[in-house]
């Protein structure tokens, strides 16, 4: 791929693009990917571009080198009640982007090389897809380091792994390599850590050769099993946007701003 870097002006993160993907890599291989505050709404400028540029229908998520894909939150810069920023307030804005992965109607594809642990390991987790490389080692830290994600990192894994099995990750903070984070349902797929990107890039354009709206609103309503009133409200966005394209909804707009009455018997009651 001839991935154009975009050039925001990021400092923890590179965001390139590429026939329709756009490609967001975590960039502090020094700490295995670890994020810090600025990292994660760097992140959030990042999902946010991509969500509304037309030209990209798939995101790939991943972390610089084939060390990690994530290692969570910065230790070095945990204070007492979340990760400080430059300025010294502390946040858990990670749980903010989680959100925001779950709710962008494209396909996010976590490509795993290495380690994705912690709240790192949530991340791919939120992501909708994951194809990991054959080093990929996957767990949760937190019970050892002081921390836990009581939210999706505990509920949405029990949804994927089983209740057992996402007890035992959390409670014994056990690491697993790719094969048997496949043989849970953790990952999608597992592949030579030299053909990561060419074949999450296939898994791409293969979505990228589907409907749109299609994948968009099957997301959401996957999302809706889980998320509750949210995921409801997420679901019935579309079906809002789908009905703002119709010429039934047209006509009420348009009665409105003529200033008439709205004819809508012409539209069929179907059964
Ligand atoms: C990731 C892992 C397993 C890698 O091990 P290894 O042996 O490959 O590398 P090493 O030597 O541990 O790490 C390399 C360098 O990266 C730093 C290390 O301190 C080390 O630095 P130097 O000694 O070279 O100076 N590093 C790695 N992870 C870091 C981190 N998260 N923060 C700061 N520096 C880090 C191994 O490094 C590991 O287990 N890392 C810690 C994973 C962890 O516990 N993460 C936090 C979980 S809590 C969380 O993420 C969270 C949450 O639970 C809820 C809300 C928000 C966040």
């Amino acid at each position: 791929m001839d991935w154009q870097t975009q050039d925001y002006g990021f400092q923890d993160i590179v965001y390139q693009t590429a026939g329709g993907i756009a490609k967001i890599i975590i960039n502090r291989p020094e700490v295995r990917n670890a994020f810090r505050p600025q990292t994660i709404q760097e992140l959030q400028q990042a999902f946010h571009h991509a969500r509304y540029d037309e030209a990209v229908g798939v995101i790939i998520l991943t972390g610089a080198g084939d060390l990690a894909f994530c290692s969570g939150g910065d230790q070095r810069v945990r204070g007492e009640y979340g990760y400080a920023d430059s300025g010294g307030t502390q946040h858990l804005n990670v749980l903010d982007l989680q959100r925001q992965i779950r709710t962008c109607p494209k396909p996010v594809v976590a490509m795993v090389a290495g380690y994705a642990i912690g709240g790192g390991h949530v991340l791919h987790l939120v992501c909708d897809l994951t194809i990991a490389a054959d080093n990929a080692r996957f767990g949760q830290t937190g019970p050892k380091v002081g921390s836990f994600d009581g939210g999706y990192g505990a509920s949405y894994l029990a949804r994927i792994v089983g209740q057992k099995k996402a007890r035992e990750i959390w409670f014994l903070c056990r690491q697993y390599d790719a094969q048997q984070a496949l043989s849970m349902g953790l990952v999608n797929h597992v592949v030579p850590l030299a053909e990561l990107e060419k074949e999450t890039v296939a898994w791409c354009q293969q979505m990228l050769e589907n409907s749109p709206m299609a994948l968009r609103c099957l997301k959401a309503a996957l999302n809706a099993d889980c998320d509750g009133q949210a995921g409801l409200q997420e679901l019935a966005g579309n079906a809002t946007l789908l009905f703002y394209m119709s010429e039934e909804a047209q006509e009420g707009r348009d009665a409105f701003l003529e200033k008439r009455p709205p004819a809508f018997t012409k539209f069929k009651r179907k059964p």
